[in-house]
């Protein structure tokens, strides 16, 4: 399949490490494709849904002790544990590599080894990168499938003398204990083993687009982000793009595809994607961006027609269920689904689920991996080879009471301090206590590939090199009253604030200064056709100070607990002091 002497070296020793009975090369084919399935579903891999409801769908059941991503098996390997940080775990590469080669010692024997060439990015984009993943399993290659560019063109980009990052899996027994997701950024390479879950196994995504990515931006001058991209098109037809980031259990991917309320006839949003973006200094000295998946693998639980009809309907064909529930007419179910609960259905456990049991018919992170192209909402740009031009970042967070609906950073520099400081407290739907602020930097808290010091000082470092800045902001959908009810109906009338956002961009709109940065005038949020009190509005764009002189205590500790080896750039603690000097004022 290839002539690059790269390749060949590696999968020489890899071969001679894993003893497979055969190799397949994945060439992309669908004819290849639709083999792999059948052999799957006669395995008991995977089970074919109704394929005149949901036609090309299936159905897999990972085991039980493996069905998240597992943060604290997750090592950034360096040769010096100062370059992971604070932040990763950490194991000298030489240690990690023979604790690793021993698990791998000829866990393919018998088995089949599948070589994935793919790439991370659209075709022919200055972007994209390229990826060679081994696995032993056939759902590993089907998702690629969906989340990847993959195959001959894959092959034909690479070259004879092209680099790629080296990716291996093996599902080995599954076992937790010995279980690892392991990240050597200086030797361009991906281990995984013992498990068979989409973020453990998929190594396009998070360990290559995320912590791998992250790595050679800060090397190369770009950032690897975990951020939506999409696009609001205004009745005029011009269409601006902002990058989004947010905590789990914040709503990335329902923002990524809202549906504009009616007082806002004429605007559409645009998905570019819903979950990481690469982002490079463009011809204009701006920052463009890509989403370098090709695919969506979201949480199935809670999405619905209400909550987002266009990722339902991206799920309606060519897609691959995970641990969702199996109803009696070959379709599935989670819960929060539209229409009644079904009254039998086998759980995702593969045992017989009645709603009266009270137990959870489709396991909470059960996931859907579905084609970004099938999505309605899809942009026209999401195959740009020169990606979108971006004019605003928005972070966000789950907070009852500290941060307003939304603000504006004063400069790049402040962003990248809000950013860094971004929080969210814990939801039921998690374990552990409810309430306690997790604080979660840019969202990459377990994505950071390398120090999170220098993670920081790349931030200011790149504000340093883009001529044409996009202008940052914070958000929060999850301010609650004095009685726990939430003040801001989120969803899709999280567009109100979007379209503000975009105004503050092109210079539309005014904005008051406060402590925090440029806070909306209540008179510019559109309330139009929304039943909330003006008052109510005043207090969601208003700035509790005894809250934030908590909050800037909470970020010293922040701060301290994470910047024990003095990386942190000084211009953070210079934001921290400017910020407790304002709020004191
Ligand atoms: C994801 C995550 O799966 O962030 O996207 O955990
Ligand atoms: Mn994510």
């Amino acid at each position: 399949m290839t002539n690059n002497a790269k390749v060949k070296a590696w999968l020489d020793d890899m071969v001679k490490l894993l003893a497979p009975e055969k190799i397949v090369w994945i060439d992309g084919s669908e004819a290849q494709l639709e083999e792999l399935r059948a052999i799957a579903v006669s395995t008991g891999e995977l089970i074919k849904l109704n394929q005149e409801k949901l036609p090309g769908c299936y159905l897999h059941r990972t085991a039980q002790n493996d069905v998240a991503r597992v943060e604290d098996r997750t090592f950034i390997c360096t040769t010096k544990k100062e370059d992971a940080g604070p932040m990763n775990n950490w194991m000298a590469p030489s240690e990690m590599y023979d604790k690793l080669y021993k698990l791998y010692d000829k866990s393919y024997a018998g088995k089949t080894m599948y070589v994935i060439p793919y790439m991370m990015g659209p075709l022919g984009s200055p972007f994209s990168k390229i990826g060679i993943e081994l696995t032993d399993s056939i759902y590993v290659v089907l998702n690629m499938a969906i989340m990847t560019r993959i195959g001959e063109k894959v092959l034909a980009e690479l070259g004879d003398d092209g680099d790629f990052v080296k990716c291996l899996h093996a599902c080995k027994d599954v076992n937790p204990d010995e279980r690892y997701i392991v990240h050597f950024p200086e030797d361009n390479t991906i281990m995984s083993v013992n498990s068979a879950y989409g973020g453990n196994v998929l190594l396009g995504k998070k360990c290559f687009a995320l912590r791998i990515g992250s790595y050679l931006g800060m090397k190369e001058g770009w950032m690897a982000e975990h951020m939506l991209i999409l696009g609001l098109e205004n009745p005029q037809g011009e269409v601006k793009y902002v990058c989004a980031a947010f905590p789990s259990a914040c709503g990335k991917t329902n923002l990524a595809m809202l549906i504009p309320p009616e007082a806002f006839p004429g605007y559409k949003v645009w998905t570019v994607g819903d979950d990481i973006s690469w982002m490079k200094i463009g011809p204009d000295g701006g920052l463009w961006a890509v989403n370098p998946e090709a695919g969506f693998f979201g949480v199935a639980p809670g999405t619905s027609t209400k909550t987002n009809k266009n990722a339902l309907m991206t799920t309606m064909s060519n897609t691959i269920f995970t641990n969702v529930a199996l109803c009696d007419d070959g379709t599935v179910w989670w819960e929060g689904m539209d229409g009644d609960v079904p009254s039998h259905c086998i759980d995702w456990t593969g045992k017989e689920w009645t709603p009266d049991m009270g137990t959870k018919a489709a396991h909470p992170n059960s996931r859907f991996t579905a084609p970004a192209a099938q999505c309605p909402c899809i942009s026209s740009e999401f195959e740009a080879a020169g990606g979108v031009p971006i004019s605003a970042i928005i972070f966000g967070g789950r907070r009852e009471k500290a941060a307003p609906l939304c603000y504006e950073a004063f400069d790049w520099n402040h962003g990248t301090f809000i950013g860094s400081t971004m929080a969210s407290e814990t939801t039921a739907a998690a374990a552990g206590a409810v309430g306690v602020v997790r604080r979660d930097p840019m969202a990459m808290r377990p994505f950071i590939g390398y120090n999170v010091g220098d993670y920081f000082q790349h931030w200011i470092d790149m504000g340093g090199k883009v001529s044409k800045l996009p202008k940052i902001f914070h958000v929060n959908w999850f301010r609650k009253d004095d009685e726990g009810h939430f003040m801001w109906p989120g969803f899709g009338d999280n567009l109100r604030v979007l379209n503000w956002i975009v105004d503050r961009c092109e210079g539309k709109v005014d904005a008051k200064e406060t402590e925090l940065g440029y806070l909306p005038y209540a008179k510019d949020i559109n309330v139009e056709g929304l039943d909330i009190a003006p008052e109510t509005l005043e207090e969601l764009l208003s700035v509790d100070k005894e809250v934030w002189l908590n909050e800037v205590k909470l970020i010293k500790e922040f701060y301290a607990q994470f910047d024990t080896d003095g990386r942190f750039p000084k211009e953070l603690y210079d934001q921290l002091a400017a910020l407790e000097a304002r709020l004191n004022k």
